[in-house]
């Protein structure tokens, strides 16, 4: 047994950064990273991975090229933005960029799409041998009781019924896990707003659903089987549980990153008020400058941390 400076037992202290926790990976020959196209035999993923710190996912494709090539910029990289290349070209599943120390995928929309995701980018980074690796989720929400426009830092990812929890099925039985993220990623990133001033942002409680129109108390999905009242009500409810946004994902990324000791936060921007309305009918300029937001926020977090500025 080793011993580290503490006197702790080694294996204790590896423990602490190896990111997965899966007994069966150490005695498996070869892992194929299939929905990446990626695998330990056919890459050296130490080699293209190796230096990654700081991980950001998002929804769509072209939104995670778009932060990669900004990123690129901010940290005046050498090399022209039009090179960076998707990763994961060879499979339409997900689209991944690396750029210096950051990476940036999207994850499709919804739970089991990120949750397919984050298992294989978990496994990456064990492969990769990373260190000290902050993940952020950069994503659209609906807003309660705010300003469109307005970036809600996560405090807690809470599902339908307001519970800081994400609920698994495995082998037929439920699994809760844990929604808590890392309260000094989300304090940090709020400082670094308050420092770039050019728009709203909160800290509040993120609601989780497995559904954009019903899920979500919409009037204006295919089916709706309640009332307008009934709708605002449950608003209520949810704003009195703090929850000032709605989005797709952000409980199942916090229970994964927190079970596998990865520091995590979820920086979404609000597309409407759900008080005001269900559709989505700001013009498209505006949608896009709102998205680049929390891109911006991760951009000054990470600069900072790379005493940039
Ligand atoms: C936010 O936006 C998407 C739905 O439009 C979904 O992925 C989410 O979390
Ligand atoms: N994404 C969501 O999940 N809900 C919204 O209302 C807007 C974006």
């Amino acid at each position: 047994i080793l011993l580290n400076c503490l006197g702790t037992e080694h294996s204790e202290y590896i423990e602490q950064e190896q990111y997965v926790k899966n007994p069966h990976l150490d005695s498996m020959e070869e892992d194929i990273l299939y929905h990446f196209n990626l695998g330990t035999k056919t890459h050296n993923l130490p080699a293209m991975f190796g230096d990654i710190k700081f991980v950001c996912v998002g929804g769509s494709a072209n939104r995670m090229r778009t932060f990669a090539q900004f990123i690129h910029q901010e940290l005046e990289l050498p090399g022209n933005v039009d090179d960076i290349r998707d990763i994961c070209e060879e499979t339409d599943r997900y689209s991944m960029y690396k750029v210096g120390p950051v990476l940036s995928i999207s994850h499709g929309m919804g739970v089991p799409s990120i949750s397919i995701m984050l298992h294989e980018l978990i496994k990456l980074l064990y492969h990769a041998r990373c260190r000290d690796v902050v993940l952020f989720r950069i994503g659209t929400s609906g807003g309660i009781g705010l300003a469109p426009g307005t970036v809600v830092i996560t405090d807690k990812a809470v599902d339908s019924f307001f519970r800081p929890q994400f609920e698994q099925v495995v082998l037929g039985k439920v699994i809760i896990r844990s929604t808590e993220l890392d309260e000094e990623v989300a304090r940090e990133l709020l400082q670094c707003s308050a420092e770039l001033s050019g728009f709203p942002t909160v800290i509040g409680n993120t609601m989780c659903t497995h559904d954009f129109y019903e899920g979500q108390g919409r009037l204006d999905g295919a089916l709706c089987s309640f009332s307008t009242e009934e709708k605002l009500e449950y608003l209520r409810k949810a704003h009195e549980a703090g929850v000032r946004n709605i989005e797709m994902e952000s409980t199942v990324f916090a229970a994964m990153c927190r079970v596998c000791n990865l520091k995590a936060a979820v920086i979404c921007v609000t597309l409407l008020n759900r008080f005001e309305g269900d559709q989505i009918s700001t013009p498209h300029d505006v949608l896009v400058e709102y998205q680049s937001r929390p891109q911006c926020l991760v951009a000054h977090f990470i600069k900072k941390h790379l005493g940039l500025i």
